[in-house]
């Protein structure tokens, strides 16, 4: 999968994508990414992309001249999505990072000072997309966040069998507890399920954390994995109905042993 990413501080995204687990992608040929400089796109002579706002108001715009010539040097095929970073796009969560990973190519358009002139960004983009309700100084880290997630989605960017799709039954559901070595550690111990080989029972229990730290901090995801899973609840109630009656059973026989 190829990224590209027109922006004014291309250094910023090197760096932080060719880190670590996107880096190693890059390196393996998994993942590209292509970063071009809007400011090389200027015709200016002191390479100005910015200028004063129409109608007044404080800071600068970046016009649409630089922009535009940018995206042209891509020559993407026809129907390639271009995604603006931007406060006012759609709030970007898992479902979008799964769809973007489907794509062969993106290309991102990342903003600076207070954004980008309305008539190229009608011309060339085709998704809006936010990384939250808070506001920050450009696109950058915003389609950092955005290309990390999307990775992770890519086959083979994960390695290690892909732990992206484990996370297929507890999608949208929180991450259980993880514990590493030592056993005990400062008088906490592991867990003893999780050093009992039954995978069987340790899947269960992870779940059931998953769940409980769900409920707890995000009801609003817990709701709609309940909507979304009701076999687990049928299976839960049938589970508890068999662990009533053996306890009745063995109610009944200790109290027969008793009379004799
Ligand atoms: Cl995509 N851009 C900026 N400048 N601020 C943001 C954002 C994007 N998402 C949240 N805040």
């Amino acid at each position: 999968m190829k990224f590209d990413v027109l922006t004014l501080f291309p250094e910023m995204i090197e760096q932080g994508f060719n880190t670590s687990i996107t880096g190693r992608a890059v390196s393996e040929g998994i993942l590209e990414l292509n970063t071009v400089n809007i400011r090389d796109y200027s015709k200016d002579k002191h390479n100005k992309v910015d200028d004063y706002i129409y109608g007044g108001g404080a800071g600068m715009l970046m016009f649409p001249q630089p922009v535009y010539d940018a995206y042209k040097s891509l020559n993407v095929k026809e129907g390639t999505r271009v995604v603006y970073l931007t406060p006012v796009g759609q709030t970007f969560n898992q479902k979008m990072a799964k769809e973007f990973a489907m794509e062969d190519e993106l290309v991102f358009l990342c903003g600076h000072y207070e954004g980008i002139d309305e008539r190229v960004i009608e011309t060339i983009v085709t998704d809006k997309v936010s990384i939250g309700d808070y506001v920050l100084t450009g696109g950058e880290l915003p389609v950092l966040v955005m290309m990390d997630a999307i990775s992770r989605m890519v086959p083979g960017v994960l390695g290690n069998g892909d732990s992206s799709v484990d996370e297929s039954f507890s999608d949208s559901l929180l991450e259980y507890p993880q514990y590493s070595r030592p056993e005990e550690w400062n008088g906490m111990k592991v867990p003893p399920v999780l050093l009992s080989g039954d995978h069987k029972k340790i899947d269960e229990w992870r779940l059931e954390r998953s769940l409980e730290r769900t409920r707890e901090l995000r009801p609003d995801m817990y709701e709609k994995w309940a909507e979304s899973h009701p076999e687990y609840f049928e299976l839960q109630r049938k589970k508890k109905k068999k662990a009533e009656e053996k306890a009745r059973k063995l109610a009944k026989k200790l109290a027969k042993q008793e009379m004799l």
